[in-house]
């Protein structure tokens, strides 16, 4: 057992705010690191790229599955290495996505627990924020639609999967963000990021 630095995960439906959020967190967290998945710039992550914006690009749903979890796989080493740098990780999107989007596919044999498999053993969030739109509320982002998930029926798939883990998980914490400005859902994040500090403000490490 060995002490290291926080994971701090946001996660969320298509354009509910995720990459915005990460990238300020980052900012206001010196010398964290900010990585996002998938990472479309591997060599599986160019595979990815294609499956997501080619929608006729044809592929087994066990395949595109474990194409996102060997993304992840890809970096566990660099992820474990930072934090037991001491350095804190935030993250867009990891693991949650990657069960919540496969299993909403309901693919006979693909269920939750499958899907979670492969990913076991990879390094643990300290703090997931679940950011909440409500039903239909990413539709009307801009930029939704142009990719294979973006679709409002699946969507809603996709967002009961994901709900599974809001009483199961006690690092969990979903915000309801509709309505609310970016800078409001900052100041929410911030909120709950701050409590993986000590009172002197040192970051709380995790024993993995
Ligand atoms: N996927 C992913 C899997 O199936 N399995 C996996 O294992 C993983 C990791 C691509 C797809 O891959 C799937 C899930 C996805 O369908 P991605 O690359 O994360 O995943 O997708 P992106 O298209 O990059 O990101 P999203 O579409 O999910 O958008 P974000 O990051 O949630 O949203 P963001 O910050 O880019 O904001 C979207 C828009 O909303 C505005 C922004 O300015 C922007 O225009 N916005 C706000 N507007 C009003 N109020 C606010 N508070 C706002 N905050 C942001
Ligand atoms: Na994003």
């Amino acid at each position: 057992m060995t002490k290291r630095a926080p994971l701090i995960l946001i996660e969320g439906l298509d354009r509910t705010g995720k990459t915005t959020q990460t990238t300020l967190l980052q900012s206001s967290i010196p010398s964290s690191h900010l990585l996002k998945f998938p990472d479309r710039t591997t060599e599986i992550g160019k595979l990815i790229n294609e499956y997501l914006t080619n929608k006729q690009l044809k592929m087994s749903d066990q395949s595109a599955h474990l194409l996102f979890s060997a993304n992840r796989w890809e970096l566990a080493e660099h992820i474990k290495s930072l934090l037991y740098k001491g350095e804190v990780i935030i993250m867009d999107r990891y693991v949650y996505s990657g069960v919540a989007y496969s299993a909403a596919k309901e693919v006979p044999g693909m269920s939750l627990e499958w899907c979670l498999s492969c990913d076991k053993g990879l390094p643990k969030p300290d703090l997931t924020i679940f950011l909440k739109l409500r039903e239909g509320g990413n539709g009307q982002r801009e930029g939704f639609g142009e990719e294979r998930y973006e679709v409002s029926e699946f969507q809603s798939r996709v967002r009961q999967q994901f709900e599974k883990f809001e009483n199961v998980e006690n690092k969990w914490c979903s915000l309801e963000v509709d309505g609310l400005s970016i800078e409001q859902v900052q100041a929410l994040i911030w909120e709950k990021v701050s409590l993986l500090k000590d009172q002197e403000g040192k970051w709380l490490t995790t024993e993995e």
